[in-house]
């Protein structure tokens, strides 16, 4: 392997877990990862030594928080490679970024007669946004289809794209099928309609680098408690020039520098957007989190993550009764594995995998509309991470072949 996980996983205290004697295995990071003890430290060091409020007191204890507040911020500009920290905003989670676009963007922008177009392989945090958006707007939703191959349809999407696109706001990785979508051509074709691009990074800011400067994206969503972070917890990026001319869609302290009665003035970029007190201990725990993920590196990672998905599929593809949701193409696969057992509902499989100390995920993945395509009423998913080894994979199966044991499945 790629990544020493004997080492790494030491530095996850959750991970030391025995139940019935069996270590926790936990292949559920598509919903959230764990923390290494670092950003844990963090946490408790922060209300031990620094807790107050940031941008407000002149006492040495705001000071140093609003500081080390500041200071993550910067180490996310440059994660993402972003032009400048005022296009970071911190936000709870990407559910919130994506709702920010939607009112702050989207009421000023989105007329009827428009179109946004979406991906069927959307969350519903980036789906239902816009059809909330569309329906108050009279505006039109349109969904790019997937191909047999659980790529995407591009002829499709070149299709869908007109004058009329307003914005194209799509995942830049399937939480439920891993596919890895073509960013860049997405929005390069956008561009040059005119549209602007929103990009759910969720699942891609801690699996491989991310560089806002070389994508071009507009505005993009992502969640620190995926990428090893706290959770409460996430960013709206956005292009500074289109940041400036939107106006803020939470209101209150903080986001303003003077309030009259009757009329407020808001504040600089990106405060302008943090309304009230924000996740302070969260946001300098952050920072600990991605100190981390460049230490182990995000091309690394990602590496590692194609290894685990390559191992876990030979792996599966033993058994004919079990079925996989993830593209063929190593090359547009990230590290989820969705699979079903014929005759299994995928809410029993994961029970049996618990009965071993093996966390999975099942159901839609909040994301009903791709379960629908796929013709599935839910999936049993697996998802790894940087802690997650061959060994973890094993284990998996053995609590596989246990399942097919007890629901007396031949292969
Ligand atoms: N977008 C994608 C692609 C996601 O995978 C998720 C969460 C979200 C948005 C929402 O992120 P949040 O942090 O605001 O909740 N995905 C999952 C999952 O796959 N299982 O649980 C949550």
């Amino acid at each position: 392997m790629i990544l020493d996980t004997e080492t790494i996983k030491k530095d996850f205290p959750i991970l030391d877990q025995q139940i019935n004697g069996k270590t926790l295995i936990y292949l559920d990071n598509g919903a959230t990862t764990q923390k290494p003890k670092a950003v844990i430290e963090a946490i408790t060091e922060y209300y031990e030594t620094t807790n107050s409020n940031v941008h407000r007191g002149i006492h040495s204890l705001s000071e140093k928080a609003t500081k080390m507040y500041e200071d993550s911020r910067k180490a996310v500009q440059k994660l993402i490679n972003a032009k400048s920290d005022r296009e970071i905003i911190f936000t709870k989670g990407t559910t919130e970024a994506i709702n920010t676009v939607a009112y702050s963007w989207g009421e000023a922008n989105i007329q009827e007669g428009d179109e946004i177009i979406v991906t069927i392989l959307e969350h519903h945090s980036n789906l239902v946004p816009w059809q909330q958006l569309c329906k108050r707007k009279g505006a039109k939703l349109k969904t790019v289809p997937l191909k047999s191959d659980l790529s995407l349809d591009m002829e499709a999407y070149k299709f869908m794209l007109s004058e009329k696109t307003k914005l194209v706001s799509f995942t830049a990785i399937s939480n439920l099928t891993g596919t890895i979508l073509p960013i860049k051509e997405m929005t390069k074709l956008a561009h040059e309609l005119g549209a602007k691009v929103l990009l759910d990074a969720a699942q891609m800011t801690g699996h491989m680098p991310t560089n806002v400067a070389d994508i071009d994206c507009d505005f993009m969503a992502f969640s620190a408690h995926k990428m090893l972070g706290p959770t409460g917890l996430g960013v709206l990026y956005g292009k500074e020039e289109l940041l400036e001319e939107m106006s803020p869609f939470q209101f209150g302290g903080s986001m303003v520098v003077t309030v009259g009665e009757q009329n407020a003035v808001w504040n600089d970029l990106p405060w302008k957007f943090e309304a009230g007190t924000p996740n302070i201990a969260g946001v300098i725990a952050f920072h600990k989190a991605l100190d981390y993920l460049q230490k182990i590196g995000l091309d690394n990672i990602r590496e590692h993550d194609k290894e685990l998905l390559a191992y876990a599929k030979e792996k599966f593809s033993k058994y004919k009764a079990v079925k996989t949701y993830s593209p063929e193409n190593p090359e547009i696969a990230s590290a989820a594995l969705s699979f079903t057992i014929k005759g299994v509902h995928p809410h029993d499989i994961a029970s049996i995998f618990n009965e071993e100390n093996v966390a999975i995920r099942s159901g839609q993945h909040c994301a009903e509309p791709l379960s629908k395509v796929l013709g599935v009423s839910a999936t049993a998913r697996m998802s790894f991470y940087l802690y997650n080894d061959k060994e973890d994979i094993d284990r998996a199966m053995e609590a596989l072949e246990k399942t097919l044991e007890i629901f007396k499945i031949e292969n």
